[in-house]
């Protein structure tokens, strides 16, 4: 793929000043969730420069280069549905918003990025809900759910386009997508559009402290263009009239906000609390920042001796759970297919493929039964809880799990 699919973003996308200062360099990587056919694989994969930068104006901690979305999004493998985890969590989601906002039948629910309707579904017979998501794949998944969805990028025209059939939201719904949008504009200035009086905008991203935290740097790739704090969501949402009127943390992809954002309101003792915690650790400023890629280095040390340590030994490797953050980790740490045998993933649409760069193949989890590898690197670890659960029976007879972020552990 040529530099005519991506661009290097000479400003801040949400303030749109000039002082980006660089965090982290992971050098130049396949795109995590371009997982690939026999065929393709026997090609070299495009790769794109992948390093985070932070504004020191409105504290966005963001990538400097920004893929074209069309490339990013049309072959999209990930469903929701995938991981059981999140299905509970974003359903569970619904209902509780539902239930606190009062909506009723004749309400309208709006999801941003409703990949296969999992959300949504929950909440159907309720009230009347309608998805938009570009991925084509995904949009169908969400139809045979029985949510109406309409396969674009959410923005001003397509919030006009749903205002004029369906009237205005009671409710928009956004997870993990907001941080994949470059045009933060056309998506504010949609939702102004979209949004009753009295409606609010809930969304859910990755939290910048969390990241620097006990989160993965593995959260970092080109699809994630942005990587939110309180403070840099505030500056967002005031800039187009919004108040961010509450906020909680919540334990998924390591650990994510979700940001209630209305055009009236006050701001909840709890978003008060949130923004004293991020001052504390700096993330207004460089200060938060400045250990972050001495640990990533150290981690990717870490793991990459171990790996090669036990390969070395003789003993199996496979992965578990083909995630997009396992494609970073794998292509910025080394790991390949010598130290891989094949990674187990639930999805579907991702099995009989291979991981974007590092070119694993990618296999339904049923193939544990018969081969049982003495060690699986557990690349969705922002499940490790529930995973080293219900593998019991694997661990018993020996199997270990090896757990790559923040720190390198074997369990
Ligand atoms: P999971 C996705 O990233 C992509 P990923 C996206 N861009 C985004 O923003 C983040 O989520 C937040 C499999 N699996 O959810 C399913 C098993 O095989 O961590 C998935 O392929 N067995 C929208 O891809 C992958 O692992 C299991 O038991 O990093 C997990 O992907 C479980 C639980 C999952 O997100």
């Amino acid at each position: 793929m040529s530099s005519a699919h991506f661009r290097k973003r000479k400003t801040c996308r949400i303030c749109g000043a000039k002082d980006l200062k660089l965090i982290l360099n992971l050098g130049k990587t396949a795109l995590a969730n371009a997982f690939l056919s026999k065929e393709a694989a026997r090609k070299k994969d495009a790769t794109y420069p992948l390093q985070l930068v932070f504004c020191r104006k409105c504290s966005l901690v963001q990538l400097a280069h920004v893929v074209d979305p069309e490339v990013l999004f049309s072959g999209y493998h990930y469903l929701t549905s995938g991981s059981p985890v999140l299905v509970d969590h974003f359903q569970r989601e619904a209902r509780d918003i539902v239930k606190r906002f009062g909506l009723g039948r004749g309400d309208l629910a709006v999801e941003i990025g409703s990949n296969d309707g999992i959300l949504l579904s929950a909440i159907k017979d309720e009230v009347n809900v309608l998805g938009v998501d570009p991925a084509e794949t995904a949009a169908l998944e969400a139809k045979k759910r029985g949510v109406e969805t309409i396969v674009d990028f959410f923005g001003v025209r397509v919030a006009k386009d749903i205002v004029k059939k369906h009237g205005q939201a009671k409710v928009i719904f956004a997870n993990n997508v907001i941080a994949h949008i470059d045009d933060l504009d056309d998506v504010f200035r949609g939702i102004e559009i979209l949004l009753r009086d009295d409606g609010v905008f809930v969304f859910e991203a990755h939290w910048v402290y969390n990241l620097i935290g006990d989160g993965g740097f593995d959260q970092i790739y080109h699809e994630h263009l942005s990587y939110y704090s309180l403070h840099a969501v505030k500056y967002l949402a005031e800039r187009f009239g919004f108040m961010v009127t509450d906020v909680q943390r919540v334990p998924i992809h390591g650990e994510s906000l979700r940001f209630f954002v209305q055009k009236k309101g006050k701001p909840s003792a709890r978003v008060k609390k949130l923004l004293a915690l991020e001052r504390s650790v700096g993330i207004d400023s460089m200060r938060a920042f400045r250990r972050f890629a001495p640990k990533v280095e150290k981690n990717k040390r870490d793991l990459k001796s171990l790996l090669d340590k036990l390969k070395k030994k003789g003993a199996s490797i496979a992965g578990y759970g083909a995630s997009a953050k396992g494609n970073t980790l794998l292509n910025y740490v080394g790991v390949t297919a010598k130290h891989l045998d094949f990674i187990t993933d639930t999805i579907p649409l991702k099995q009989w493929t291979f991981t974007p760069g590092a070119h694993i193949p990618v296999v339904p989890p049923d193939i544990l039964f018969t081969k049982r590898p003495d060690y699986l690197l557990l690349l969705a670890w922002n499940y490790a809880p529930a995973i080293l659960h219900r593998e019991q029976a694997l661990r018993a007879q020996g199997t270990k799990f090896i757990i790559p972020v923040p720190k390198v552990k074997v369990m």
